[in-house]
């Protein structure tokens, strides 16, 4: 890469994660623009130009300009294949493929969840409304809990692409509270393990404060 790639985010942002994990995973040298979400600075002129829907992450890589975590995703893994993020049999690409395309409905539930606790005042924030979206997110986990109980990652012996989404997810869904050791041993193991990567160190948002929120947490019985 001649010129450092910049990449446009927004801190606690799942999608925005996934994609500066995947640049630390990969090694690339790159400057991480962090944007004011709640000023509007991802729908600057500036940014706009870049994305006329405005939203992030935006990768740019000299002249060339990615939004869409997916399609930035096979971007780097195309244009940087080593170290690779996607294996290269047919059978194991194959699945890990379908789990990177899966993690889409981890996606759906969790933002759905997340963006109702992130843009709702505490005062009005209904209980109700908040099982109600977390119901989704607990379908969708027993999914990657069994996928987690198969192997240490998404697809195959090596971390790859699904294990970036599913982490940035799972992860943010944790600092909401949500208890993983108990009802989910194997992601929590997973969560563990992805902790300890020099890429989650390098990401992890500097605006979470040591103590998780509350709002997933399960009252115990
Ligand atoms: N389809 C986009 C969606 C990413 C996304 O949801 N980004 C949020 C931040 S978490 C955003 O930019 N929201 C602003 C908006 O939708 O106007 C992608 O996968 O990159």
């Amino acid at each position: 890469m001649p010129d450092p790639s910049t990449i446009r985010a927004v801190e606690c942002s799942p999608p925005c994660w996934m994609v500066r994990l995947a640049l630390e995973e990969k090694g690339l040298d790159h400057e991480c623009k962090l944007l004011n979400f709640a000023a509007g600075e991802h729908k600057s002129p500036e940014m706009l130009a870049k994305n006329p829907r405005g939203t992030v992450p935006v990768l740019m890589d000299g002249n060339i300009v990615v939004y869409e975590t997916l399609a930035i995703f096979d971007y780097l893994e195309y244009a940087y294949p080593q170290p690779a993020l996607l294996p290269n049999t047919n059978a194991l690409r194959g699945r890990a493929l379908t789990r990177l395309h899966e993690a889409n409905n981890l996606k759906q539930v969790g933002m759905a969840l997340f963006s109702y606790l992130m843009n709702t005042k505490a005062i009005d924030l209904d209980p109700a409304e908040v099982d109600h979206l977390a119901s989704f997110l607990h379908d969708e986990l027993f999914f990657w809990e069994y996928y987690y109980g198969i192997g240490h990652w998404a697809s195959g012996s090596a971390i790859g692409l699904a294990d970036l989404a599913v982490f940035a997810y799972v992860a943010t869904a944790a600092h909401l509270g949500l208890e993983l050791q108990q009802r989910y041993p194997n992601l929590h193991a997973f969560c563990l393990r992805m902790k300890e990567r020099p890429s989650v160190i390098a990401t992890w948002p500097s605006v979470w404060k040591q103590q998780p929120y509350s709002y997933l947490t399960e009252p115990e019985s």
